[in-house]
C-alpha cells in the first residue's frame, strides 16, 4: 500500500496517536502511550494496519486463555492468508528473478525460538518455523531445506505468486535494465506481532516475503532471532519493520530489549535503537525503520525513522486501534 494510500485509511479509522495520548494523560510532558498506567493483561501489538486483523485472531486465542506463543502464531497467519498484503505470504511480492520467497520467525519468552528463510511455496511459513523450533534441535532452516522439511511436516504447496502481482513485476523487470533491487522508503511491511498472554509470558512472531525484487537467496531482518525479533519474559519483546539490513547491522529487536532491560521505556527504547541504526546507515534519510515493543507490564512503544509507520494495540484499556509513534524524520526533510 502507498503511503497516500495508508493515509487515507487512517483517516477513516479511530487512531491512537500520540495527540490522543496526551490527551488520554493529562500531562503535557508525556508523549508516548507508556505514561499510562500499566495494562493488564493480555496485550497484543503488531506492525501496520493489517495488525488490526491480526491482533483480532491473537486477541481471541489470549482471552480464551491461550499462550503468548499460539496467539502470537494465530495473530500472523491471518495477514499471511490475506491476498491483499503484498509484503507477507500469499500476495507477496517476489524477488527479482519472480520467486516470491519468505522469511518468518517466532520466540517464546524462555529463549525457545524458530525460523525460516527463503523458503518458496509454503502458505504460512509461521507454522514451519513453529515446527523447527519444537521439532528439531535447530533454530533455522533455509531455502530447499526448509521446504523439504515442511513438506515432510504435512504442510502442503501452494502457488503464492498472483497473477496481477507478475504482472507488475513483469513491469518493473522491464523498466529496470539495470536490474536492481529498489531501496526506499516504499519497500516494506512486514508483520511483526507482540503477545503478553494472562500468565505474564511473552511471544513474538514476524513473517514477510521481504523486499520486494530482492536478489534470489537475500535473507532479510525478519528470521533472524535478534534483528527481526527478540523476546524475554524478564524484560518484554521487540520486532522490526522496515530495511532489513539496515535492522542487521544493528542487531535491532535485541538492541530493543536490552534498552528495556536497563530501565528505558518501551518507545525510549524503540528511539535509541532508531538511533544506533541511524549511525550504522548513512542512507537513513532514503529508507524506512521501525520497532515495537511490549514490556512484562503490558506497556507498549514504538519508532520509527520516517513517519508513516502506525501499529496496531490491543489490550483491556485499547480497543485494538492504529498508534502513529514519534519518527525521527518528520516527512519534511
Ligand atoms: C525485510 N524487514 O525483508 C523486511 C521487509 C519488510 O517491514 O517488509 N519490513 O527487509
Amino acid at each position: 500500500m502507498s503511503t497516500a494510500d495508508r493515509r487515507r485509511f487512517l483517516r477513516q479509522l479511530p487512531v491512537l496517536g500520540v495527540a490522543g495520548t496526551l490527551a488520554a494523560c493529562g500531562t503535557e510532558q508525556s508523549t508516548t502511550q507508556e505514561h499510562l498506567p500499566p495494562t493488564t493483561r493480555p496485550v497484543v501489538v503488531s506492525t501496520w494496519q493489517h495488525g488490526l486483523a491480526a491482533n483480532a485472531a491473537a486477541y481471541a486465542v489470549l482471552v480464551d486463555g491461550g499462550t503468548a506463543l499460539d496467539a502470537a502464531e494465530a495473530g500472523v497467519r491471518v495477514t499471511e492468508a490475506d491476498p491483499a498484503v503484498r509484503t507477507v505470504g500469499l500476495g507477496g511480492r517476489p524477488d527479482r528473478d519472480g520467486i516470491v520467497t519468505l522469511d518468518a520467525a517466532i520466540m517464546d519468552g524462555a529463549g525457545g525460538c524458530g525460523s525460516v528463510a527463503a523458503l518458496e511455496g509454503i502458505l504460512h511459513p509461521i507454522s514451519v518455523a513453529r515446527r523447527v523450533m519444537e521439532a528439531t534441535p535447530h533454530v533455522m532452516l533455509v531455502g530447499d531445506g526448509a521446504q523439504q522439511f515442511a513438506l515432510a511436516q504435512g504442510f502442503t504447496l501452494t502457488d503464492l505468486l498472483l497473477p496481477e502481482i507478475e504482472e507488475e513485476w513483469k513491469i518493473w523487470q522491464r523498466d529496470n535494465p539495470g536490474y536492481r533491487p529498489p531501496i526506499n522508503v516504499e519497500n516494506h511491511d512486514t508483520i511483526g506481532l507482540l503477545t503478553l498472554d494472562q500468565q505474564g509470558n511473552l511471544a513474538a512472531a514476524c513473517t514477510t516475503s521481504g523486499a520486494a525484487y530482492k536478489y534470489h537467496g537475500r535473507v532479510g531482518d525478519s528470521p533472524l532471532i535478534g534483528a527481526g525479533l527478540y523476546v524475554d519474559d524478564e524484560v518484554g519483546a521487540a520486532t522490526a519493520t522496515g530495511w532489513g539490513e539496515a535492522v542487521i547491522r544493528a542487531c535491532g529487536s535485541f538492541l530493543v530489549v536490552e534498552l528495556m532491560r536497563q530501565g528505558h521505556s518501551p518507545t525510549e527504547a524503540c528511539r535509541l535503537a532508531v538511533e544506533r541504526v541511524i549511525a550504522k546507515n548513512p542512507d537513513y534519510r532514503s529508507i524506512q525503520v521501525g520497532f515495537i515493543a511490549l514490556d512484562k507490564l503490558g506497556r507498549t512503544g514504538g519508532y520509527c525513522i520516517q513517519p508513516d509507520f502506525d501499529y496496531a494495540v490491543y489490550s483491556p484499556q485499547v480497543d485494538n486501534q492504529l498508534v502513529v509513534p514519534p519518527s525521527k524524520l518528520t516527512g519534511n526533510e
